[in-house]
Parts: structure tokens; sequence; C-alpha cells
């Protein structure tokens, strides 16, 4: 009798069917939230990988520190490699495997120039360290999808002014628990803002103040409306538009 193969690592997981049905209410188009979208056991097993990278894989900010995966872009451009299969599995494989509606084929990468994430940069925030609102940029297809590690934070969403200077507070706050996927897209990634507050904690979180709240994991764990910050790890994924084969050209892989 033929076996079939289980996925024994989708157990404790609810996967939603299709996006649609994980949509943030409330926002322009569009974000996604899916609270439980990698287990414990993997969540342990990417800290450590992210923990045992070689030094040089750090890059030191100010206050903060990261990785990029497979490597920096140069003007813009991505040199052709894989990503490491801890970055790859399952998180790509899940993504691709989630439809947007019933009506539609596609998964959120059908669209992009390579049909999935190409690029990862890990993000490690230490309490009270967040980051200035920005917008992601054109050398990226626009979508962003997140995984969290760690612990949870507001990422918060900024209008532009019509002079186009930034709103002082920000018009929707996003609360991302340690395990979930957010997935930003469309206006919501080319129109507006993003940015985490260097704050030690996260107040005044409630159905009302939090734009995810109803598809959160655990609302209760913010019963008191505060998260007191711990460190959280954040790995972004993207689809570089711009892919080099030709590393040597760049003079990236020259002796010197
Ligand atoms: O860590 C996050 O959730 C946001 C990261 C971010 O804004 C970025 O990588 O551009």
């Amino acid at each position: 009798m033929a076996s079939r193969s289980v996925d024994r690592s989708l157990d404790s997981l609810v996967l939603p069917d299709f996006l649609e049905h994980v949509r943030i209410p409330g926002l322009p188009p569009a974000a996604y939230y899916i609270s439980d979208f990698i287990t414990s056991e993997e969540e342990r097993v990417m800290l450590e990988k992210i923990a045992s990278a070689p030094k040089p894989r750090w890059k030191q900010l100010t206050h903060r520190r990261l990785q990029t995966w497979p490597s920096d872009l140069v003007n813009d451009k991505l040199i052709d490699a894989p990503l490491p299969a801890w970055l790859d599995e399952p998180v790509v494989r899940r993504l691709k495997s989630i439809r947007l509606s019933p009506d539609s084929e596609s998964d959120v990468f059908s669209n992009s120039p390579h049909r999935k994430p190409n690029h990862v940069l890990i993000n490690e925030y230490p309490p009270g360290i967040g980051i200035m609102p920005h917008k992601d940029g054109a050398a990226y297809h626009p979508i962003v999808c997140t995984v969290s590690l760690g612990a949870s934070l507001c990422l918060d969403i900024y209008k532009l002014k019509e002079d186009g200077t930034l709103e002082t507070k920000p018009e929707w706050r996003i609360l991302q628990e340690p395990r979930s996927l957010l997935i930003t897209t469309s206006a919501l990634y080319t129109d507006f803002l993003h940015g985490i507050a260097d704050i030690m904690e996260d107040v005044e979180l409630a159905e009302s103040t939090v734009a995810n709240w109803s598809l959160l994991r655990s609302p209760s764990d913010f019963a008191e409306g505060r998260n007191t910050r711990k460190t959280r790890t954040s790995l972004t994924y993207r689809d570089v538009l711009a892919v080099s084969k030709l590393g040597g050209k760049l003079g990236l892989f020259k002796k010197r």
C-alpha cells in the first residue's frame, strides 16, 4: 500500500486555507496576519541558526544588529545565490502553500518576478530599540513577509501628510507575536511608512487600538493593555527585482 507523507511539523499550526481569511481589517490594502505560522521547535532552531552564524554575518548598527541573506544588495542588485536551507524551509514552502482566495490559484508571490522570496533580512531588537519609520524602497517587489521570533512588539504604520512630511502619531498598530507571520503588500507597502518605537513597553493595547486584535493567538496575554518588550528577532522575506549572475564582473569575487 502506498504510504501517505504526513507533514508532522504542521501538527501544532493552524494555517488558514486562504489568505483572505486572515486579512487585517480596517487597513488599506493589504496586510495579513497568521499568529501560528511556525512551531516552537522551528522557532528554537531558527534562533539557534541565527545565533551561531559566523560573526562577520552580523552588521552592528548603533543600537541594533542585523544579518542579510544570501548577501547585501549592491546598487539594489542581488548576486544570484540560494537562501540557506534553514531560511528556505519551512517558511518559503508554507508561504507558497496558501492560496489568496477560493477564486484564485495564486499564492502571495505568484506575480513576483522570481515567484518566491530570494532575500532575507534578520533584525534583532533588544528592549527599548526599534526602527525609524521608513519605506522599503524600489529594489523589492512590493511584498514583505515578516516572521517574528522570541517576543512580541508593535509595528507602527504612518501616513504621509499632503506636504510629504510624516504624521507625528502612527495611524495604525499591528501587534506581532512570536512565531507569527505578517504579510504587507500593495498600497500599504508602497504608500505608507512603517516603524517600531524605541520603547520598553507597548501600551494601550486593546481591540480598538490594535488593528489585528481579532487575529491574535493570545489577546489575553495583553489584557492589561501592556506588552513588556523582550529581545525580538524578525526575518523579513522579500523578492529582490534585479538579480545578477555576474558577481565576477561587479568585482565582488576578485582576489585582492
Ligand atoms: O522587524 C520588523 O518587523 C520590521 C523590519 C523593517 O522595517 C525592515 O526590515 O524594513
